[in-house]
């Protein structure tokens, strides 16, 4: 559906009892559940946000560089029964980016609940791209990948326990654009699949089977489009919020199913007893019925599987007749340039830390809405260096406002340090244009920044963004902080 043509989106419950909720889009009189955007880069988006659930509520479109009063960061949370005005043009390159809730100690109970829509910019490049591929229709595929807690065939509703704060809250079946055992026609030729992990918190390592074979693929782009030149690979890390972009020659296959391998997630940090209360919560009900939302005590292990765990996705079921081979993919695709850092940026240190009673910190902190950690310049090219300790887990850390590039990785370890096949230490995602980068424990890793805004007077005066993890219970439980662009 054309981003344009939307005039209201809907933020409702669709079943109260087990807190499962969704967009609907109004065209102006034809209401669409579930609405996949398509867009155009510089299309603009002129919607009403009316929110119907029982919870403060926001729309942050991940990866777009927006005024800080159109982000959805959550400094002016849409109250249960109000409305806000949404009105802005895109400005980011061809790629899949995503909308999802942004309130402050709401946001992962309403992602988990469904609230995860899905936003496909095109471009000339992008096109070119598609025409090179001979791709046919319905061989160009937008999936996002969520997990739930299924039992008897029914979804659990949200109710983390301490344990699902301190490592994530974690399902046992894969949700594809909110689906059960999705599974996608295909044509004989290249299939193209832009992925988002819009888990709450599992690591995906995503690969492709036909049978027991591993089926290769091409990395095309990442969370910001298109690479500058496609790099295969056989399997690929796709953290909370990242994206990749992937091309698959499934001529002559039957059947093609995504999984995600199973892999060591590196859960180091123990022992704490957090859970997540935060004041304004006290205010609101949870979106599940109560019967059947009450606060875990333990861990529902029943239903459970563990970040790291093998996890069938979906599957692709291939048709027509093995024709000619498809065509060669093109040397480049695209004109990113190489990541580079500005000649003599001193590098602005990030910790993030561990602590039993606070739990996951950025530089020692708890979030707090009120404060800013710092403030860049307008214009400004940084480098920041991000340090994870030892004794951690992997954030996936998410910057509001701007992309960002990878410049390399030091003090790696385990699974990720097995997949680093490029310069400095990087992995393959870490070539394209960025908005969240998982940092390992043990890891530090080094970003180039540009805080060039917009001209136009809506992004005149501060504007804060924030740095968090998409780790949605770490972000819940204050692994974030605000900085401005003065
Ligand atoms: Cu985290």
């Amino acid at each position: 559906m054309p981003l344009g043509a939307v005039r209201r989106v809907i933020v409702e419950r669709s079943d109260p009892v087990l807190g499962r909720c969704r967009y609907v889009a109004d065209l102006g009189g034809e209401r669409v559940a579930y609405p996949m955007l398509v867009a155009r880069r510089g299309d603009r988006f002129d919607a009403i946000v009316e929110n119907r659930l029982p919870q403060p509520t926001t729309i942050h479109f991940h990866g777009l560089t927006l005024t800080e009063g159109q982000d959805g960061a959550g400094f002016e949370a849409i109250a249960p029964g109000a409305s806000k005005t949404l009105r802005f043009e895109i400005r980011n390159r061809a790629g899949l980016y995503w909308f999802h809730p942004h309130p402050h100690g709401f946001t992962a109970e309403q992602v988990h609940a469904g609230l995860a829509g899905l936003l496909v910019v095109t471009d000339a490049e992008d096109a070119e791209l598609d025409t090179a591929l001979a791709l046919v229709p319905g061989n160009r595929l937008a999936l996002a990948v969520a997990d739930a807690r299924v039992e008897l065939g029914s979804l659990r509703p949200y109710a983390p326990s301490a344990e699902d704060c301190l490592h994530g809250w974690f399902g046992n079946r894969a949700l594809v654009n909110g689906a059960l055992d999705a599974q996608a026609p295909v044509s004989n030729g290249w299939v193209r699949l832009q992925l988002l992990n819009a888990c709450n918190a599992r690591g995906l390592l995503l690969a492709f089977r036909d049978g027991e074979a591993s089926v290769p693929f091409h990395l095309l782009g990442t969370d910001g489009g298109l690479l500058a030149a496609p790099i295969a690979l056989e399997q690929v890390f796709v953290y909370s919020a990242e994206r990749v972009d992937v091309a698959i020659d499934v001529a002559g296959r039957r059947e093609i199913s995504a999984v995600s391998l199973a892999f060591d997630p590196r859960h180091q940090a123990r022992g704490g007893r957090l859970a997540h209360r935060h004041p304004t919560r006290e205010h609101y009900p949870p979106l599940a019925a109560e019967k059947v939302c009450a606060p875990a005590t333990t861990r529902d292990t029943a239903v459970f599987l563990p970040d790291g765990a093998e996890l069938a996705l979906f599957r692709l079921g291939v048709t027509g007749a093995r024709g000619s081979a498809p065509p060669p993919l093109p040397a480049q695709i695209s004109t990113l340039p190489e990541a580079a850092a500005a000649a003599d940026a001193a590098p602005r240190r990030l910790r993030l830390d561990f602590d039993e009673r606070l739990g996951f910190l950025i530089d020692q902190t708890p979030y707090q809405m009120d404060q800013i950690a710092f403030s860049v310049g307008r214009g400004a090219r940084e480098v920041w260096e991000l340090r994870n300790s030892p004794i951690s887990m992997p954030h996936p850390m998410h910057l509001h406002g701007f992309g960002f590039r990878v410049l390399r990785r030091q003090g790696t370890f385990g699974p990720a340090r097995r997949l680093a096949s490029q310069s400095s230490g990087r992995l393959p995602t870490d070539l394209g244009v960025k908005d969240t980068v998982v940092v390992w424990p043990n890891e530090t890793v080094w970003l180039a920044l540009d805080f060039t805004l917009p001209e136009d007077a809506a992004f005149r005066g501060r504007q804060r963004y924030m740095l968090h993890c998409h780790n949605l219970e770490h972000e819940d439980g204050m692994m974030m902080l605000n900085y401005a662009v003065l």
